[in-house]
């Protein structure tokens, strides 16, 4: 499981210790931006004392999509064949890991949501609730894929998935990363399957969200969504030149 982590000092002890109790076969790399708060150095701590918790460095805040994108290549050319995604904040519960690594046996990527039946959120506010919602509801609508929890950041993939969706190609660097991974799983042909989360707000540390972050997300789909409608069009004249 990569981790990535910005100040979250208060909270990656706790989350490593869950998740290495709730999962003792898996293995954990914390992805830090050298966060001023000393993430790093509990990050260092914790992978010390324990030979399944290992620990990537990196120098400034480059996004959660760059770290993911770090972590990933990290892991590949390890050899791992399953390589997931969770929040360091206690969002991301790691009991509930082993319902989606189930799932996984039947599907090229699972998405934790929070958007199909028996999912939740507990503790979000009002304005929250509807940036989620009314975010998938555009990927949705402007891409096209069927999936209900898009924007969601806890995940496991096959290794092949990885190798399959072109990592290289991946520009976007913040929570938009997550939708640009999803999509390029579907266009690859491969299968989603996604399992139902109960997401807990964070209770320590400050949220990264920003309206740099929501921007990239708006501007990217809209973008994408853009593109795929001009191939459409050009798929409908094709067949219409070809009677
Ligand atoms: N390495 C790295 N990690 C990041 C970066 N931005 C966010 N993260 C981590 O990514 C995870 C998700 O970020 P959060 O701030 O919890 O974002 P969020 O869940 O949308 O916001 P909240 O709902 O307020 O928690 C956390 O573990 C963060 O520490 C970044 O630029 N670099
Ligand atoms: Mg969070």
């Amino acid at each position: 499981m990569v981790v990535p982590t910005y100040n979250e000092a208060d909270n990656l002890a706790w989350i490593v210790d869950r998740l290495r109790r709730a999962q003792p076969g898996v293995d954990v790399l914390v992805v830090d931006d050298g966060s001023p708060d000393g993430t790093g150095a509990i990050a260092d701590r914790l992978a010390a004392a324990d030979p399944q918790v290992h620990v990537l460095h990196r120098t400034e805040k480059a996004g959660l999509g760059a770290a993911y994108l770090a972590g990933f290549g990290w892991a590949l050319e390890r050899g791992y064949d399953v390589i997931g995604e969770m929040d360091a904040d206690g969002s991301h519960q790691p009991e509930e890991l082993g319902r989606l690594l189930e799932a996984l046996h039947e599907a090229d990527l699972v998405i934790g949501s929070r958007w199909v039946p028996g999912g939740s959120v507990v503790n979000w506010p009002l304005g929250r609730l509807a940036l989620s919602r009314g975010g998938n509801l555009y990927v949705r609508l402007l891409l096209g894929i069927p999936v209900h929890d898009a924007t969601a950041g806890y995940r496991v993939f096959r290794r092949q998935t990885l190798e399959k969706i072109d990592l290289g190609g991946v520009e976007s660097t913040g929570y938009v990363f997550q939708t640009d991974l999803v999509t390029r799983t579907l266009h690859a042909g491969l299968t989603v399957r996604e399992v139902p989360i109960e997401f807990v707000e964070r209770v320590r540390g400050a949220s990264k969200m920003s309206g740099a972050v929501a921007a990239e997300s708006m501007r990217r789909v809209t973008h994408w969504g853009l593109l795929e409608r001009r191939e459409q069009v050009r798929r409908a004249r094709e067949r219409w030149l070809a009677r």
